[in-house]
């Protein structure tokens, strides 16, 4: 059953897949969507310039554009860059100045995303969408939500590339202030589409928020409450745009940059490209092969590292927020700092640090998800605590466990081997420390093969080894 208002409320931002061709089977929900549009208000932020008008578009969110009869009259005005293939549609002569505005933005991001970051263009459309070649842009009044969506792939190469096009509402809730983030923020997905439309559907968003954030300078508003809340989730987990899950999973490709890559994002762009497969993955994902997972074991090889192996690491980094910000970390953007440090890790447990077992159950870990729980000391603390896990017997997986903080000046944090019994478990200075649970397979990881299966344990701690 669809939650028609969930989608339509901003969650679907910048959705690239709120109108994929694998959704194209939704017509109720579809419709369902218009009427809960219908029955919003609209946004009028630029009536000063009066010509916004209070109107919408008369097509309504979601509707296919490119190729129609009545293109012309849905869109009867255009303006061309003379610089790049890209056409901006509009509806009303009087929109001219706004098309224009999105048009600058379009090539702010084009030569962002191609210039500097070193990603593939979007692909030319062969007169799929639009009288021409070029990259069809449509300033859209009343669409609110905005996205890149595809067309055909082009057959000359192998990969499965996609030709797309932009939809983009000025005046709705990602315009405004925002039009030239969001606009940018499309520009990724484009180019995401010329290596490979059918990547880990989380890929999308979390590179494209990477790029937002190297763009701006700045860690942006709050996606990362959402990722941060759910550490237990797969770090590649697909939620489907419930929350902004995958958004603040670019959190992951910050560490990479700062951690791997000498703080320079343009290992995204081989990331991509070390992504690209033949057709098929769009109606089984399984044929998604090479993934994002594949092409960053290729690249962290040379650091002695892989995917798989980042993830224990990552989770330390990824404590290094919220309340413990320190130098040591990210390499810290201009601005927003205050919104990683209000990302604070949702805990599994929080307990005083004496004998005792703390069981994860309900929110136990995924695949490649990590449990935090912190222990305190308190009266019942013994002189020397140690901590062992346990947990059903299960092939494919072992759980890696980690403390925090670091108790030296180099050391931000260690590894706790419980495979030969318990080990000790010092407290840092103000009397509590956090444990890292996290579960890493024991053989090779495809993200597309993963499920949601989870993995629960116990910590037992104990006065005595
Ligand atoms: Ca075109
Ligand atoms: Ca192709
Ligand atoms: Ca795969
Ligand atoms: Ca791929």
């Amino acid at each position: 059953m669809f939650t028609p208002l969930r989608f339509a409320a901003p969650l679907v931002r910048r959705s690239r897949s709120s109108l994929s061709p694998r959704l194209s089977g939704l017509g109720p929900w579809l419709a369902c969507l218009g009427l809960s549009l219908a029955a919003a208000s609209c946004t009028l932020i630029d009536a000063s310039r009066g010509e916004s008008g209070d109107y919408k578009h008369p097509l309504k969110e979601g509707t296919p554009i490119c190729g129609r009869a009545d293109f012309n009259e849905l869109f009867p005005y255009s303006i061309r860059s003379e610089k790049l293939p890209v056409l901006v549609h509009y509806y009303k002569e009087a929109e001219l100045e706004t098309a224009r505005q999105v048009l600058a933005f379009v090539e702010k991001g084009w030569d962002y995303h191609v210039n500097q970051l070193g990603m593939r263009p979007a692909i030319t459309d062969n007169g799929e969408c639009g009288p021409d070649d070029a990259f069809d842009v449509f300033v859209w009044k009343g669409h609110r939500s905005c996205l890149v969506n595809v067309l055909s792939g082009d057959s000359s190469t192998a990969w499965d590339d996609r030709r797309g096009y932009m939809v983009v509402d000025p005046w709705g809730p990602y315009g405004g202030p925002e039009l030239e983030e969001t606009v940018v923020h499309e520009m990724a997905h484009a180019s995401q589409a010329a290596d490979d439309w059918y990547e880990a559907p989380h890929t999308f968003e979390m590179s494209a928020v990477f790029a937002d954030q190297v763009y701006a300078n700045r860690y942006i508003k709050t996606y990362f409450d959402d990722f941060q809340a759910h550490p237990d989730w797969a770090l590649d987990w697909d939620d489907k745009y419930k929350t902004w899950y995958m958004y603040g999973s670019s959190m992951y490709l910050l560490y990479l940059k700062d951690r791997f890559f000498g703080g320079q994002p343009q290992f995204l762009s081989r990331m991509w490209l070390a992504s690209r497969n033949p057709p098929g993955a769009e109606k089984d994902q399984t044929l998604n092969e090479p993934d994002f997972a594949d092409a960053l074991d290729g690249m962290l090889k040379e650091h002695g590292s892989s995917y798989v192996d980042t993830v224990p690491e990552f989770a330390r980094w990824r404590w290094y927020t919220g309340d413990h910000v320190d130098d040591r970390h990210f390499r810290h953007f201009q601005n927003g700092l205050e919104n990683l440090k209000a990302a604070r890790l949702a805990l599994a447990a929080q307990v005083e640090a004496r004998p005792g077992t703390i069981s994860i159950h309900k929110n136990a870990p995924m695949m490649l998800g990590t449990s935090y729980l912190e222990v305190k000391a308190g009266a019942g603390t013994p002189q020397t605590l140690y901590v062992s896990l346990q947990a059903p017997h299960h092939a494919g997986r072992r759980f890696i466990v980690q403390a925090v903080p670091g108790l030296t000046a180099d050391s931000d944090g260690e590894l706790l081997d419980l495979s030969s019994g318990p080990k000790q478990l010092r407290l840092a200075t103000d009397q509590s420390r956090t444990l890292i649970v996290t579960v890493l397979p024991t053989g090779p990881y495809d993200p597309d093969l993963r499920n949601k299966d989870r993995y629960p344990f116990s910590i037992i701690l104990s006065d005595k080894p």
